[in-house]
């Protein structure tokens, strides 16, 4: 009796029931969703903070949801099964000849499933293997239908679904966020007449003038081949000695030497097309344009030493930052400016508008303003989304065409080509991140992992078994700008590509003092680590060309003297350019107040509870995000901390507010690490706060109470409980504006 009711329990192995204890789900468990332990186990897994909300994508605002869906898989409520859609009774022991005895060849269950973890990985980008992405849509402001015939554009109010994906471009696909580099800024736009990407960057211009030198540069700043340092930097040897070499980047490295190198976030950084490309309207007519993204967030980045903490303390910084406000509502924004201009004017500019070393200062062509970019919803899966989007510089829809822009060149063969071995065949655009919302219809077949079940016997042009189709558009498909042309067959370049300093000291002399002088640390910094002298030497000659007095803050710290100046390839005279002010990170402080900041209130037992309640009302009221970080987590008195003092450190916030309370700011005060805390928001020219008694915290950190030169510091806001409210209208102001550059001196 008790064989037969066990036999009806664990259906398995009726006579050794023990050998397989609770490994074994219960009968029934396979095809009976509502099982209680299946339920719990549902219900505890799903419930996460509400502070990061439930993961679960708003619905319905992108129209790319609904082809997306089609692939998305949820497996809440269901059955494992194999691959092959088989049920699973046993997901924790392999299949063996008796408990102790050798595996078995014809487990498939296990071969399955190690065989699928054991091709887990695929190659990673070659550059911009870091990257972190996002969904949302592109809004046109206004019909732009004189200028181009592209689909985005077509419409006032008209919304265009992308998937924007931010990266690095030297680090490894695991490396910190933080580091000092360029980030690539990509979209994807998915049009009705077929995929637009811009893949950009958030720096104008590029290091080099002609794609034949990319593999150089790439060899150059990625880790030293031989020993495979440093990880995600650009400050070793090899880097400096090619750039050194072609002073043709000697624009590009005044900006990745700039605070423009190490964002805030990659919500307040700008984007750019970098290259000039052309627009076509409806009759052939063609105008040049450049593409500028514009943070509605403001443009704000980190200081030096806290992006090095920073990527000790959280290296997903960047990414947890868009997860974070896009979970949280706190949707980023860009708008699209456009700067067009004609190929006469062109031909009238001190530079060529072919070289991606150069920008077209906005006081030459101003912008104009013509839609936003609006990111609102988060991937489901890395994987399938984030790392398998195929972004490509070749793909453009009618209404866009490239202009002769030799670098332009190199990456419309370049960006297919490497897909087909990271992504594994030449099929790549039928990933459904990759896949277009617009039609497709070609005689392209076969190939690793095809997707498409094509019909027919035809699978050719011109053909009348399938009626001719499909067939060719015409005039209604994509045809490129007819650009007339008539030139010898040469390698070379022309002449105004060889000027290489004028709007390097443009960029130098719109910059405010604090910028120039993170511009001359980071050179500083990066030559320190630089151990041939000789290669130091060569930059600071180039130094010179650009700024006498820069040349000279470099060589001081490098314990060097200025050397004569670099040769210029030039022959004519160096254009002048007046100061560009937009060139100036603190030119675009950004409208939306305070929202997405985030603020540690400082905790500890005896906390005035009641005024953390109203701080946490009031700011969190405005979009900031707040965190109460005290000496451990979970209750400090009668409040639960989210984060100790060293799981969320003072670089990880952008300001803080230390609360009334004796017993709290003793206890504070005497902890090493809430010093450090205040010490180094401080140091990095951040916004404080203190409440009562909580300006003890300062007085132990020993915070000077004015700025160096005796004015008041506006970011270290005072007040007795009783004027909160006027103290947090001054501390939103000092948040909004974001550091106190006027602090630093050291
Ligand atoms: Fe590139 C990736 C941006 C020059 C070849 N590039 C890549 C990405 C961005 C850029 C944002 C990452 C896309 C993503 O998120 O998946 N690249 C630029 C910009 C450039 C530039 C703004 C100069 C103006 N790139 C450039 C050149 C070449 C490449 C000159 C080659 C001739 N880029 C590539 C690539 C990558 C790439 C090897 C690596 C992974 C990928 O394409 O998908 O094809």
């Amino acid at each position: 009796k008790r064989g037969a009711a066990l036999a009806a329990q664990f259906p398995y192995n009726v006579n050794k029931v023990a050998e397989h204890g609770a490994g074994v789900p219960p009968a029934g468990a396979a095809s009976n969703t509502s099982d209680p332990l299946q339920t719990a186990s549902t219900a505890s897994e799903s419930a996460v903070s509400p502070k990061v909300g439930d993961g679960v994508p708003p619905q319905g605002v992108n129209p790319n949801n609904g082809p997306l869906d089609r692939v998305r898989t949820d497996s809440g409520g269901q059955v494992l099964s194999t691959n092959q859609g088989v049920a699973v009774a046993d997901n924790q022991n392999s299949l063996k000849a008796g408990l102790r005895g050798p595996a078995l060849l014809e487990d498939f269950i296990l071969r399955e499933k190690i065989t699928h973890f054991d091709h887990e990985r695929i190659p990673e980008r070659i550059v911009h293997a870091r990257g972190s992405a996002a969904h949302g849509y592109f809004e046109c402001y206004k019909e732009l239908s004189a200028l181009t015939c592209a689909a985005p554009f077509a419409a006032a109010g008209k919304r265009t679904p992308v998937f924007v994906r931010f990266s690095t471009v030297a680090g490894e696909r695991g490396s910190t966020d933080t580091a000092r580099d360029v980030r690539g800024f990509a979209v994807k736009f998915y049009s009705d007449q077929g995929n637009w990407d811009l893949v950009g960057n958030n720096i104008p211009v590029f290091f080099i003038q002609d794609a034949m030198k990319f593999p150089d540069l790439v060899h150059a700043v990625k880790p030293e081949p031989h020993n495979a340092m440093p990880q995600a930097a650009s400050a070793h040897d090899t880097f400096w000695d090619f750039v050194s070499l072609m002073p043709e980047s000697m624009h590009m490295l005044m900006w990745v030497m700039s605070d423009r190198a190490i964002p805030r976030s990659y919500r307040t950084m700008q984007g750019f097309g970098v290259h000039t490309f052309r627009l076509v309207n409806a009759h052939g007519q063609s105008q040049f344009v450049k593409f500028h993204w514009q943070p509605k967030q403001g443009t704000h980045s980190l200081v030096w030493d806290e992006a090095v903490r920073i990527s000790g303390a959280d290296p997903d910084f960047h990414r947890r930052d868009l997860w974070e406000a896009i979970e949280q509502g706190e949707y980023p924004e860009w708008e699209l400016a456009l700067q067009v201009f004609s190929e006469e004017d062109a031909a009238e500019f001190p530079f060529d508008v072919l070289d991606p070393t150069k920008i077209v200062p906005e006081e030459m062509v101003p912008l104009q303003v013509v839609g936003r970019l609006v990111l609102d919803r988060n991937p489901d899966n890395f994987f399938a989304e984030t790392e398998q989007v195929a972004f490509c510089a070749a793909h453009i829809i009618p209404g866009i065409d490239f202009s002769n822009d030799p670098l332009l060149a190199g990456r419309i063969h370049s960006y297919v080509d490497t897909q087909i071995s990271r992504l594994g065949g030449p099929n790549f655009h039928e990933l459904p991140i990759n896949a277009p919302l617009a039609p497709v219809h070609n005689n392209q077949r076969d190939g690793m992992h095809r997707q498409a079940i094509h019909r027919g016997r035809v699978a050719y042009e011109p053909n009348s078994l399938g009626g001719g189709c499909p067939f060719q558009a015409g005039r209604m498909g994509f045809m490129s700008f007819p650009q007339p042309v008539e030139e010898d067959k040469v390698r070379g370049k022309p002449e105004l590509f060889a000027e290489h300093y004028a709007q390097a000291r443009l960029f130098w002399h719109s910059q405010t003092p604090a910028e120039q002088m993170h511009i001359a640390h980071a050179f500083s910094f990066e030559l320190s680590k630089v151990q041939v002298p000789a290669i130091r030497e060569r930059t600071l000659a180039m130094l010179v060309n650009v700024d006498a007095a820069l040349a000279d803050m470099v060589a001081l710290r490098l314990g060097t003297l200025v050397p004569d100046p670099q040769p210029m390839a030039y022959a004519g005279e160096l254009p002048a350019y007046p100061p560009s002010p937009s060139l100036s990170l603190l030119s675009r402080p950004g409208a939306s107040g305070i929202h997405g900041r985030k603020v540690a209130i400082l905790v500890a037992p005896g906390v005035d509870e009641v005024m953390v309640a109203t701080l946490q009302a009031e700011l969190e009221g405005q979009g900031a995000v707040t965190r109460l970080v005290g000496p451990h987590v979970g209750m400090v008195g009668g409040l639960e901390a989210d984060m100790s003092l060293e799981t969320g450190p003072a670089v990880v916030f952008d300001a803080v507010v230390v609360p009334d309370g004796e017993v709290a700011a003793d206890d504070l005060s005497g902890n090493a690490l809430a010093v450090e805390f205040v010490t180094l928001q401080y140091r990095h020219c951040k916004p404080l706060m203190v409440v009562g008694a909580g300006a003890g915290l300062l007085a132990a950190a020993g915070i000077p109470a004015t700025l160096p030169d005796g004015a008041p510091d506006p970011g270290l806001v005072g007040s007795t409980p009783a004027d909160l409210p006027a103290a947090l209208a001054a501390f939103v102001q000092a948040l909004a504006s974001h550091r106190v550059f006027a602090r630093e001196t050291d």
